[in-house]
C-alpha cells in the first residue's frame, strides 16, 4: 500500500497523476483542520478537493470546487444579510448538506467520507486526519481569526504572529490512519502546505510518532519552489513564523522522519545543503502544468522511494 499525507490544491492534483502509476493500494490521509461551519453546513475544503479532483469534478482553473458551479444560492443568502465570501456552490453545497445531515445522525467524519469517494467511484481509500474538531486559528494583529477567513476573506493581508491548531491536544487519529501509515510500503508527503495542511496532520502526537517508527521509506515533494509557493499561502505564513522560505525550510521541518526529498529543478543548489539534513534529494520539474507532467511527478517520486 502507498500511504500518502495531502492538504489541498497541489496534493489534489499530485494524486491525479499518483491514482494513474500506483499498482499499488493508495490511502490519503487528508487535513481536516481547514474545516469550517458555514450556514449551520459542516464544510471540509481539503476532503472536498481531493475527492472532487480524483472523480474528474473539480473546477481545474481554481483546484477547487466543481467545474461549471453556479452560485444562485449564496445569492440568496446575500440578500438575506449573509455574508458571503467563501464560494460556496450550488452543487458543492450538496456535498456539505449531505455531509452535515449524517454528521447529525452520528456517523463519524471517516465514514461518512468513506461513503462520498465510494459514491463518486474513488478507488483510493480517503481518511480525514481525525475524526475529533481541530480548528487552525491564526493570531494576527487584529486578533484571532480562522485560517479561511485569513486566507480566503482577508486574502492573507493580515500579519501571522503565531498559529494555533485549537483541539490538537485531544484529538486521536482517525480510524484507517495508524494503520495505513503502519502497513504503508511507501509513504508520501505531497506538495501542500507544510505549516497548516501537512504540519497540521503531524500535530497528532500518534501520527507523528508512527511515522517515526514505520520502516517504510517516507518520501516528500516540496511545495516551495525558489522560494515560493504555486498555490496557497505557505510561504508567506512561513516567512510570518521566521522560517526560510525555501525547499531546506520545508525538508528541516519533516527532517525527523523523511528519507529522500523530491526538489524542483530551480532549487538544485540546494541539494547539499538537504542532504546534510540526512536526506537524500531528487531533482526535476514539479510543476504540474497538466496531466502529464502530474503523472511524470508520480512516476518519478515512486522510482526515488525505491532507494
Ligand atoms: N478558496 C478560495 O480562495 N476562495 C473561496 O471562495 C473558496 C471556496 C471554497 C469552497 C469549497 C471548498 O471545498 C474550497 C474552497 N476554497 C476556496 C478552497 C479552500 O479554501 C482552500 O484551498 C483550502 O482550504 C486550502 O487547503
Amino acid at each position: 500500500m502507498i500511504t500518502t499525507l495531502a492538504g489541498g490544491v497541489g496534493a489534489a492534483r499530485f494524486l491525479e497523476g499518483l491514482t494513474r502509476v500506483a499498482k499499488e493500494d493508495i490511502s490519503i490521509i487528508v487535513n481536516t483542520g481547514d474545516d469550517i461551519e458555514l450556514y449551520g453546513l459542516h464544510i471540509s475544503p481539503d476532503i472536498d478537493i481531493v475527492i472532487y479532483t480524483l472523480a474528474g469534478r473539480v473546477d481545474g482553473e481554481k483546484g477547487w470546487g466543481i467545474k461549471g458551479d453556479t452560485f444562485h444560492c449564496l445569492g440568496g443568502l446575500q440578500k438575506y444579510g449573509y455574508e458571503t465570501w467563501f464560494m460556496l456552490g450550488d452543487k458543492d453545497l450538496a456535498t456539505h448538506i449531505h455531509r452535515t445531515i449524517l454528521l447529525r445522525k452520528g456517523l463519524k467524519l471517516s465514514e461518512i467520507t468513506d461513503r462520498e469517494r465510494i459514491a463518486l467511484g474513488i478507488k483510493a481509500n480517503i481518511i480525514p486526519m481525525t475524526d475529533d474538531k481541530v480548528e487552525t486559528i491564526l493570531m494576527t494583529e487584529k486578533g484571532e481569526i480562522h485560517f479561511q477567513e485569513y486566507m480566503v476573506k482577508s486574502k492573507t493581508q493580515e500579519k501571522v504572529l503565531q498559529i494555533k491548531l485549537k483541539g490538537v491536544e485531544k484529538a486521536r487519529p482517525a480510524p484507517g490512519v495508524i494503520d495505513s501509515i503502519k502497513k504503508a510500503s511507501k509513504i508520501i508527503i505531497c506538495p501542500s502546505n507544510p505549516i497548516v495542511s501537512i504540519g497540521t496532520i503531524l500535530s497528532i502526537q500518534e501520527v507523528r510518532e508512527s511515522l517515526n517508527e514505520t520502516k517504510a521509506k517516507i518520501i516528500g515533494i516540496s511545495p516551495v519552489i525558489a522560494g515560493k509557493t504555486v498555490k496557497g499561502p505557505a510561504d508567506k505564513l512561513m516567512s510570518s513564523l521566521g522560517m526560510e522560505v525555501s525547499a531546506y525550510g520545508v525538508a528541516k521541518l519533516y527532517s525527523d522522519f523523511l528519507d529522500a526529498f523530491v526538489i524542483d529543478l530551480v532549487d538544485e543548489n540546494l541539494k547539499e545543503r538537504i542532504e546534510s539534513l540526512g536526506v537524500k534529494v531528487f531533482v526535476t520539474d514539479t510543476i504540474m502544468r497538466g496531466l502529464k507532467e502530474k503523472v511524470e511527478l508520480a512516476r518519478f517520486t515512486l522510482e526515488a522511494t525505491g532507494v
